[in-house]
Formats: structure tokens, C-alpha cells, sequence
């Protein structure tokens, strides 16, 4: 009935069949996924828990046949609890938690609940600075819980790219945090968190947390280092990033479950129940069923051997691609990738702005955005990078030889950028960006997206 929605609702359908996604932080969901979000749960409010019981047993039935009553606020649980120990119970195995709140409406819910979980305002959290990869939650003065805690940030070295582990024990002894937060929307290494967790364990109460939305997938898949194999309490994550589920959040931990219905101590221990309690009541209300249904739906895929080897190929997929646009003069920060994600400075490169070099790209259906490199002497709305990433064109099925002709309509749209030197000025190599874009289409459409197979 509502003809404008739907229309761009096909438009957008159409954008993304005719495009590729080269935004490391988005993906291409399944029609199961797309099919549960939505579904009916989304008519139900289910304020509380379900009941923890059993939720480590196998295989998913036991989980989802468990005993009523739940510890939820309103009626008509029967469904609604059982989706959600299906949710739980399978992030806990892909990640090998004892818990998971799968709750959050999004990373950022997910980061501040853990947050209220275990500081007092004005406690001490050491994070990545924003500029150099860091994300807006994890202390960027203009977020809500900068005003509450104090954010100190540790940076990145600017000759490596990696994370400065010199100064973040410096930092971490001398400011005694709260929390130890790692992990990173632009950042192209393997933290080394067997070193965060040696600092963090010489400060006493310290938590050790990692933010690992940007590789959670690669985490399931088995390429990436898991940070709970080196003694960290809590992981945050989205949903929709590599782990390829709905947009939402995730907060995994390990320590003693406990009725959420009780206070616990305020230890280490009992970390669980104090997220839960953070999540509901205290930062968020209704969960959104529908999403916890999806994210269950997109957990069953994680555990499914194929997603180790999609893993694979993201990461192998990022090698290559950095490796082609390197051979054509594309300055990538740290010499490369270790992950899903590629920093280009493009003021090194070709002295244009990474905005610039976003807006180009558009016009011939490559999406990636512009990005700050560290210390960037330009403004965040127009900074001298770009970060670009491989989940969603695997997802489709690209390999090596589209990773090659990427990078070259790359360099062709560089040039373009070069010579128009400011957006309004792109109309002038129209033509020229028309035929570049006439190739990606027709590339695009030989890689169905997964919902329309
Ligand atoms: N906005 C996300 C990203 O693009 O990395 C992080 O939350």
C-alpha cells in the first residue's frame, strides 16, 4: 500500500545487486535472516530473560524444549523464550562464552551496557583513540559516555600501523583503568591480546574487554585470534558486520551465570548477571524479538562448516586486493592487511582526499567510505583516507580475479579524481565514469545477491 517505501525499497534492492559493497562493516544477509526480521516476533514485548537452564546442552532442541516459567515481565513467552535460548546458546558455542546477552539493539547499546555494568561515573577506561581506528564508544568526547567516565586513549604506531603497546602499559599504570578496551573499526592487525591481558591482570579490578565487531566472523570462522583464549572477561560485537546477521548487538562473557533477577556481588566472577542487568532494566527496555530471531538464524549459519572457509576467503580476499592496489601506487596503512579491512591514505597517494575519492567511486558503483588516518591533518567529514573491506563481495562469491579488476577500476577513478580535483568537477569525466560503471554492473549481476538466490 505505501508505494513510495516499497518503490525505494526496490530501489535500494536494486543499488546493491548492481553495486559492490566494499564497506568493511557491511555485508549481505540470507533470505532466512531477512525472513525472521520480518516476522511476527516483532509484535512482542519480552522485557526480562528467559530461563538460563541447560542452555549448554546439545544438540538445539534440548535448548529450545525448556521448562516455563521465565523471568520476563509479560505473558506469552512460550515462542519468544525459546528463540532467544537458541540465540544465547549458540553464540556462547561459536565463541566459546559462558554467556551471551543477545539483547543489545546495536554495538554502541551493547559497549554502554557493559560499560554501566561495571564502572562508577568518573571511573577510568583506556581505549583506542578515535583518529587512529578507535571507535566513537570507546571514548570520543562527544558521546554521552565520555560524559559519565573518563576515556583516556592510547594510539597506534604511525610507521606500522599497530597498535603502541609501549604506551598503552604506560598509560595503563599510570591511570589505572576500569576497563582495558580493545578492538576497532579501521585497524588492519591481530591485536596481540595475550599483551593486553599481561597489563591488564597487573591492574587490580581491571577488565578486559574487547570491542571485536569488525572481525567477529572471521572470530567464528576460525582465522582470527579469539580473545577469551587469553583471559578476557567480556567481548562486545554487532551483528551485521563479518558475523553476517541482522544490525544488531551481541555481549559475550565469561564467569558465573546467575538468576538476573538478583543482585550479585560486583566481582569479575559475576560479570554475567551484571551485563544482564545492565542490558534490562538498566540501558534498554523491550527486546527486539524479530532481531534476536534473525540473530539465532545467522548464529546457526556461523556454525556451519562453510563459514569457516567464507572466513578464509575474506581474509585472502582483503591479501590480495591490498596487494593489487599497492602495485598501483595506493598507500596502505601498515603495508597491508591481516584482516577484512584496508586503510588507504590517499593525500600519500595521490594528494586527493579520501571524500573525494568516496564520491568518485559512487558514481561508478564501488562503495567504501572516506576515513581519518592517524594524526590527520584534515577534518573527519573529509579526511585524507579511505577504509575499504572484503565481507560482503565474498559473501557474493568474488575471488581473485575480481580483487584484481577492482583495484583497477580503483586506479582508473583515482586518476579521474586527480585531474577533476573537486567533486563538482567529476561531471566532467562523466563519460568516462559511465563506462567504468557500465563494467561493474555488469560484473556485479554475475554475483547474485544471497537473499536472491
Ligand atoms: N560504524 C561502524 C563501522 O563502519 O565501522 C562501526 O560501528
Amino acid at each position: 500500500m505505501d508505494k513510495e517505501i516499497f518503490d525505494l525499497i526496490k530501489a535500494e534492492a536494486v543499488r546493491q545487486r548492481e553495486g559492490l559493497e566494499l564497506i568493511p562493516s557491511e555485508n549481505y544477509v540470507t533470505r532466512d535472516v531477512l525472513d525472521a526480521m520480518g516476522s511476527v516476533l516483532t509484535n512482542k514485548y519480552s522485557e526480562g530473560y528467559p530461563d538460563f537452564e541447560g542452555l549448554t546442552d546439545w544438540p538445539d532442541e534440548k535448548i529450545a524444549a525448556e521448562k516455563l516459567p521465565s523471568k520476563r515481565y509479560y505473558g506469552g513467552q512460550e515462542n519468544t523464550d525459546r528463540v532467544e535460548r537458541l540465540a544465547i546458546a549458540r553464540a556462547c558455542r561459536i565463541f566459546h562464552a559462558d554467556h551471551a546477552n543477545v539483547q543489545p539493539h546495536s554495538g554502541a547499546q551493547a559497549n554502554n551496557a557493559v560499560y554501566n555494568a561495571w564502572l562508577e561515573p568518573g571511573d577510568t577506561v583506556l581505549g583506542m583513540n578515535l583518529g587512529h581506528g578507535g571507535h566513537l564508544t570507546h571514548g570520543s568526547p562527544v558521546t554521552l559516555s565520555a560524559k559519565i567516565y573518563n576515556f583516556i586513549p592510547y594510539g597506534t604506531v604511525k610507521a606500522t600501523g599497530d597498535i603502541d603497546y609501549e604506551e598503552m602499559e604506560e598509560l595503563a599504570v599510570k591511570h589505572q583503568p576500569k576497563i582495558l578496551l580493545v578492538g576497532y573499526s579501521a585497524f588492519m592487525k591481530v591485536p596481540d591480546f595475550a599483551r593486553v591481558a599481561e597489563i591488564g591482570k597487573k591492574i587490580p579490578g581491571c577488565l578486559l574487554m574487547a570491542d571485536m565487531a569488525h572481525v567477529a566472523g572471521l572470530i567464528a570462522g576460525g582465522v582470527h585470534a579469539n580473545p577469551f583464549d587469553f583471559g578476557f572477561h567480556v567481548i562486545t560485537t554487532t551483528t551485521h558486520k563479518t558475523l553476517r546477521g541482522p544490525r544488531g548487538g551481541l555481549i559475550l562473557s565469561r564467569g558465573t551465570v546467575g538468576n538476573p533477577l538478583r543482585k550479585p556481588e560486583k566481582t569479575l566472577e559475576h560479570i554475567p548477571t551484571l551485563i544482564d542487568r545492565s542490558v534490562f532494566p538498566g540501558t534498554q527496555g523491550g527486546p527486539l524479538m524479530h532481531i534476536i530471531a534473525a540473530k539465532a538464524v545467522a548464529f546457526r549459519e556461523a556454525l556451519q562448516p562453510e563459514f569457516r572457509d567464507y572466513a578464509t576467503n575474506i581474509v585472502n580476499n582483503a591479501a590480495i586486493l591490498a596487494d593489487e592496489l599497492d602495485a598501483l601506487d595506493f598507500h596502505c596503512i601498515g603495508g597491508g592487511t591481516e584482516n577484512h579491512l584496508i586503510l588507504i591514505d590517499m593525500m600519500k597517494s595521490f594528494k586527493i582526499d579520501g571524500k573525494l575519492m568516496e564520491r568518485g567511486l559512487d558514481r561508478i558503483g564501488l562503495n567504501l567510505n572516506a576515513n581519518s588516518v592517524a594524526n590527520d591533518p584534515l577534518p573527519p567529514f573529509r579526511p585524507s583516507g579511505i577504509r575499504l573491506g572484503t565481507p560482503a563481495i565474498t559473501t557474493r562469491g568474488l575471488g581473485r580475479q575480481e580483487m584484481k579488476r577492482i583495484a583497477k577500476w580503483m586506479r582508473a577513478v583515482a586518476d579521474i579524481c586527480v585531474k577533476a580535483k573537486k567533486e563538482e568537477f567529476l561531471d566532467k569525466y562523466g563519460t568516462e565514469l559511465e563506462a567504468l560503471h557500465a563494467e561493474v554492473v555488469k560484473l556485479s549481476l554475475r554475483f547474485p545477491l544471497p537473499s536472491d538466490k
